[in-house]
């Protein structure tokens, strides 16, 4: 068993030992020149007398200020704020049935991966809690070479054909006369093209729904999006869908906590990632597949390629069939997590594309991104992309050439070089496509079955609560509502309307608009300025399956009950009783949970037993937005804290929040001085008191509430 641990171990390493010899590291270390020479004043340029000018000669002015004025390379077009971590991914039993894929036959070998998470619209600087969706790229570095699932937070794409991308990413990309607004879809270009486009709607409705407000990276879902193949030995074929489900769970804030969060913290996702890393806390992934027999490709009442489209988890179930850990935090941002390029053409043996139009076009895009991006072909030999397989081949040169590659031979087929290097034969691991027949005209067109719309849009907004239901169309007037043109508006409503009536109306209502009676028809301008082409009019098609739990996530049985690594903020002042701080930590610690205390000053307060506490944040600099749960330790400051606004504002907030609020002293809620100020009802669901220290299963008590996450009752009262 030692033996297969350390092999595991080792595989698991290989990408961080080759990383290893790219390192560099100062400490101990004189300063130098790019050249190596030994720099004796980094301060003072070369001058002519001490007040005189600088002199041309300062060559070690030059170099320093030329290498600081081209640090900056292009920020990725979109997906250009993002997060990253190195782990490994191990699989839990051969999928020698399904696929050659050498990295998912072994479960002993742990296969270094590096993983990226990104919000899409926004800059490299922009918020994290912008309303979107989320990147969820992994690299995988197999010994068969670099695989790359380059998928998102949501199962579904907004558009069918890779040509309407750029479209779409100029319309939610701020508006090109003044450049605003940032990381935002709330704009008229955006809702323009989205209501001329009725493909989007399936998407829009998971874009408007709280997966795109993530509570954090870590409790978020990922999705391969498009239909993939599988291919075993033999050669036969199985469709797979890939899923990645959060050990953690699948958790969102809210639409006011993510705005106020962006405020308070736009690396709040980041920071939330680095420091889980850090503290041990390993963010941890399943990865599941939906798998479908090449016989079944017709039988759903949707397209397979169409990107659009998920298969209901009731239809195919998701079979998890390994784990993905991220324990180390990237030493370099720029070199990492900024240089690394992902690619969803980056496959191996036992992995194969469909002909799903989108995933056919990003197969150009990526490579084609990255030669603007890094600026050169070689960006394969960035370290961070470096594949730990071995790599031979005939292409050579180019800027920043960092291989030496050696003899006269870089052709082939070849004698002078011994015929080197081969090519692989199948079973010496080389590449061959999946045998596909294709037999067809060249036409520039689309698919009838590609033009179900709304099916699959109503079976999402069908499978939510009535809270989520609620935020979606809370989403919806909060988007809309910042629109300038009316009728944008309305053309929205009319393609709502063929969702769900009572979602279209809920949203008219908001915007001061009532519902179109006969709806401009949607026209699917992909395909429409040809008459002809009547056949791909827009259509509703019932999906057999009405509703569908797993779409849901206060339904779906991925929303985990743990509060490891949730926080909770302890609302402190002087006088506040020190046994009660201590047995709540105690309990929390015991869940992997983290406490801060927050009080009026920072430094220390005197607790009721004289001894010091040390607090972590004041009012100034704390928010209840950036914490899961409450907590007001009894003592004298209870009557202090309520008369401070800030605090009574974090408590506020935290109901407003639906969060979890515990409080040792009723006395908080019912003082006569903060009655009128504050909005908490005390006998509410999530409100847990510790009356006259008498519960001994308070924090008991306290811990489960914030196992249910949020109290969503206390919103449909508000
Ligand atoms: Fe894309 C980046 C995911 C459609 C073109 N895409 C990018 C990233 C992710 C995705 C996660 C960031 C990778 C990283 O962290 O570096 N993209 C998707 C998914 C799509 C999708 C799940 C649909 C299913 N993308 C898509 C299309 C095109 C592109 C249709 C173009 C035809 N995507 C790009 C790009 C980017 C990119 C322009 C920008 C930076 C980069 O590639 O490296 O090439």
């Amino acid at each position: 068993m030692k033996n297969v641990n350390k092999q595991a171990k080792d595989s698991e390493n290989r990408k961080q030992q080759d990383l290893e010899v790219s390192k560099s590291d100062a400490t101990g270390q004189m300063m130098t020149t790019d050249q190596g020479l030994k720099i004796n004043d980094d301060t003072n340029s070369l001058k002519a007398g001490e007040r005189g000018p600088s002199l041309l000669e300062d060559f070690i002015l030059r170099e320093k200020i030329t290498h600081f004025d081209h640090e900056r390379i292009p920020e990725r077009i979109v997906h250009a704020r993002g997060s990253a971590a190195h782990g490994y991914f191990q699989v839990y039993k051969s999928m020698e049935k399904y696929t050659k894929a050498g990295f998912l036959q072994d479960p002993n070998l742990k296969t270094p991966v590096f993983t990226r998470f990104s919000t899409v619209a926004g800059s490299r600087g922009s918020t994290d809690l912008a309303r979107d969706i989320r990147g969820f790229a992994v690299k995988f570095y197999t010994e068969q070479g670099n695989y790359d699932l380059v998928g998102n937070n949501v199962p579904v794409f907004f558009i069918q054909d890779a040509m309407k991308f750029p479209d779409l990413v100029h319309a939610v990309k701020p508006e090109p006369n003044n450049e605003m607004p940032q990381a935002a879809s709330a704009h008229d270009t955006f809702w323009d093209f989205i209501s001329l486009m009725p493909e989007t709607m399936h998407t829009i409705m998971w874009v408007m729904s709280d997966r795109a407000i993530p509570r954090s990276l870590r409790m978020m879902e990922g999705f391969g999006v498009h239909t993939f193949r599988f291919i075993n030995a033999k050669n036969e074929s199985h469709f797979v869908k890939f899923h990645w489900k959060p050990k953690l769970g699948t958790h969102a804030v809210v639409w006011d906590e993510a705005q106020k969060i962006s405020g308070k913290n736009s690396d709040f996702h980041r920071q939330d990632l680095w420091e889980a890393i850090e503290n041990g806390n390993y963010p941890e992934w399943e990865l599941g597949v939906q798998l479908i027999p090449e016989a079944d490709e017709h039988k759903f009442d949707f397209d397979l390629l169409d990107p659009t489209k998920l298969v209901p988890e009731e239809l195919v179930p998701v079979t998890l069939i390994g784990k993905m850990v991220l324990n180390r935090n990237p030493d370099n941002f720029f070199a990492e997590t900024e240089q690394v390029a992902f690619h969803p053409g980056h496959i191996v043996p036992g992995i194969d594309f469909t002909n799903d139009p989108l995933l056919q076009g990003r197969l150009f895009s990526y490579t084609d991104t990255q030669l603007s991006r890094l600026g050169s072909p070689n960006f394969h030999e960035i370290p961070i992309n470096r594949t730990i397989a071995p790599m031979h081949n005939n292409q050579r040169d180019g800027h920043m050439r960092q291989e030496i590659n050696v003899g006269r031979v870089s052709y082939h087929p070849n004698s002078l070089g011994g015929g080197c290097p081969f090519q692989a034969k199948i079973d010496e691991g080389g590449f061959s496509s999946f045998n596909e027949r294709v037999d067809a005209h060249k036409v520039r067109d689309r698919s009838e079955s590609f033009s179900d719309h709304f099916g699959q849009a109503t079976l999402f907004f069908n499978s939510q609560t009535q809270t989520e239901k609620n935020h979606i169309i809370n989403a919806l007037r909060f988007e809309l509502g910042k629109l300038e043109t009316e009728a944008i508006q309305i053309r929205m409503l009319g393609l709502l309307s063929q969702i769900d009536t009572n979602l279209a109306t809920k949203v008219a209502e908001g915007l001061g608009l009532k519902v179109p009676k006969s709806p401009e028809k949607p026209i699917n301008h992909g395909v429409g300025a040809d008459a002809d082409k009547h056949k791909y009019e827009p259509k509703k098609v019932e999906q057999s399956v009405k509703s569908s739990d797993a779409l849901s996530m206060l339904k779906n049985k991925t929303l985990s009950k743990t509060i490891t690594t949730r926080q909770v903020a302890f609302l402190c002042s002087e006088g506040v009783d020190r046994a009660a701080i201590n047995a709540m930590k105690a309990a929390l610690d015991k869940e992997g949970a983290t406490m801060k205390v927050i009080a009026p000053h920072l430094g220390t307060i005197k607790a009721n037993d004289g001894s010091e506490v040390k607090v972590d944040q004041s009012f100034l600099i704390a928010a209840s937005v950036l914490f899961d749960a409450v907590y007001i330790p009894g003592g004298k400051n209870i009557g202090f804290l309520a008369s401070k606004p800030e605090a009574i504002e974090f408590i506020n907030e935290a109901f407003k929040h639906c969060k979890v609020i515990g409080a040792d002293d009723a006395a908080i809620f019912t003082q006569t001085n903060v009655k009128s100020v504050l909005n908490v009802k005390s006998d509410a669901e999530g409100i847990v008191l510790n009356a006259n220290k008498e519960d001994k299963n308070f924090t008991k008590s306290f811990i489960a509430a914030m196992g249910e996450h949020r109290f969503w009752s206390r919103e449909e009262k508000l």
